[in-house]
């Protein structure tokens, strides 16, 4: 029996509000889709069979270079932030696994993995930083640090990787998640090539530390802390740097970390094509890195990049088993509302890439019917499918309704009684 933040009799009187409406629902969509040939209880096991890792980071909220505006209730420590992704899942089912960030949620492994258990939670990649400096570290990671200049700087920042893979392997992780902010504010500052070579030579020595079922995620970004040079900005350095470690080595797509109006989906076709496309980290975005959250802008391109994903699901792809996490900054809302939204999003645009026609639309491409291509895909993308999620939540023991049922909970109100608020700390979002 696993620890439940929210009382079962306020997520069971929620769901008795709504179960019949959502009955007829499904049934009226299952009808339609029977039509098409697609079996509705199908779609509904596999979204429910669908996870999204949260990153520890998210519950609390975010902020900008500007400033950061604390809500109530913030957690005060991992514990507090493993309770918090608890809620989390009990109400979507969606969200297993939490992913930890080192230093910021260092803390007894066995402690971590007995809370984590409590409440039915795992870990998902371990993210290792080395963007900041800690307070006790030694040296500064001002001008860089796997790609740093200086061989004592890039030392630490090995070492520091090769913490995360111990507290992961103490943890039950299965793979480590680098991203640097190594880059140069002017021409000149930085010579390309050998900084590569010392990044890469780094990388080397962590990727010869992973244990045998690890993987290795290297993300890429484009630009931001660096804002001329980055070392790891786009995805073909980022391909590059997984041929050169090796097969446990792939590339993680952070959809946040491009130019905008970027072919994301055509990124992650050619991944999956040569075997490197490692996972996600999910949000949306504007203009930048705006770490909004996912599906909240432009629904359409996830449904894209899951239209790539299930293609390459149903026709059994080499190496295929993506990794799967929000990473986002909540700034004006309550950060497990929009997590609980956001995952419910992705599973989203996964259900409505399972209704896609792959036989009709391959017959349109082959027959260059570019108009009725298109057309395949808005027919899947238009579908409701809130019916089936909402009945794969229900089935797995969530709630028809996440939010509302949290905000029946009072939950808020409850740790922001227990926890005195933080000022200021850390944003942190990757
Ligand atoms: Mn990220």
């Amino acid at each position: 029996m696993t620890d439940k933040p929210i009382a079962a009799d306020i997520v069971e009187k929620e769901n008795e509000a709504r179960g019949t409406a959502l009955l007829r629902d499904y049934e009226t969509l299952g009808e339609r889709l029977d039509r098409q040939g697609i079996a509705i209880d199908a779609i509904a096991e596999k979204v429910a069979a669908f996870g999204v890792a949260v990153p520890s980071w998210g519950v609390g909220t975010g902020g900008t270079r500007f400033a950061r505006f604390p809500g109530p209730g913030e957690p005060r420590d991992i514990f507090d932030k493993i309770a918090d992704c608890a809620v989390i899942n009990q109400l979507t089912r969606a969200t297993p696994t939490v992913s930890l960030h080192i230093p910021w949620d260092k803390a007894d492994p066995s402690k971590l993995r007995a809370t984590a258990e409590r409440f039915g939670l795992g870990f998902d990649a371990m993210n290792s930083n080395t963007f900041s400096d800690a307070a006790d570290q030694d040296l500064s990671y001002k001008f860089g640090s796997l790609s740093h200049t200086d061989a004592a700087t890039r030392r630490q920042a090995v070492e520091h990787n090769l913490e995360c893979i111990e507290i992961g392997k103490a943890i039950g992780s299965k793979a480590l998640t680098v991203w640097i902010g190594d880059g140069s504010n002017f021409p000149g500052q930085s010579n390309f090539t050998r900084a590569f070579e010392r990044y890469l030579s780094a990388m080397k020595e962590v990727y010869a530390a992973l244990p045998g079922d690890w993987r290795l995620f290297t993300e890429h970004k484009m630009y931001e802390p660096a804002f001329y040079s980055t070392v790891v900005q786009d995805w073909g350095t980022n391909y590059l740097i997984a041929q050169e470690l090796g097969p446990k080595a792939h590339c993680l797509v952070d959809l946040g970390h491009h130019a905008p109006n970027v072919n994301i989906e055509m990124i992650v076709a050619r991944l999956i094509q040569f075997g490197k496309l490692g996972g996600f980290h999910f949000n949306d975005s504007k203009y930048g890195d705006d770490d909004l959250d996912a599906g909240s802008i432009d629904p359409y391109r996830l449904f894209l990049v899951f239209n790539e994903l299930v293609d390459a699901e149903l026709r059994g792809a080499k190496g295929f088993d993506p990794a799967h996490m929000l990473d986002q900054s909540h700034n004006v809302t309550d950060p497990i509302e929009s997590l609980m939204v956001s995952a419910c999003e992705v599973q989203r645009a996964y259900a409505q890439a399972l209704l896609v026609d792959r036989a009709a639309l391959e017959g349109f491409q082959d027959e260059n019917d570019a108009l009725m291509a298109a057309q395949t895909l808005k027919v899947a993308f238009r579908t409701d499918v809130e019916p089936i999620l909402a009945r794969a939540r229900l089935l797995e023991g969530g709630a028809i309704d996440p939010v509302a049922a949290y905000r029946a909970s009072g939950y808020r109100g409850r740790v922001a009684a227990e926890r005195p608020s933080v000022a200021g700390g850390s944003g942190g979002i990757v």
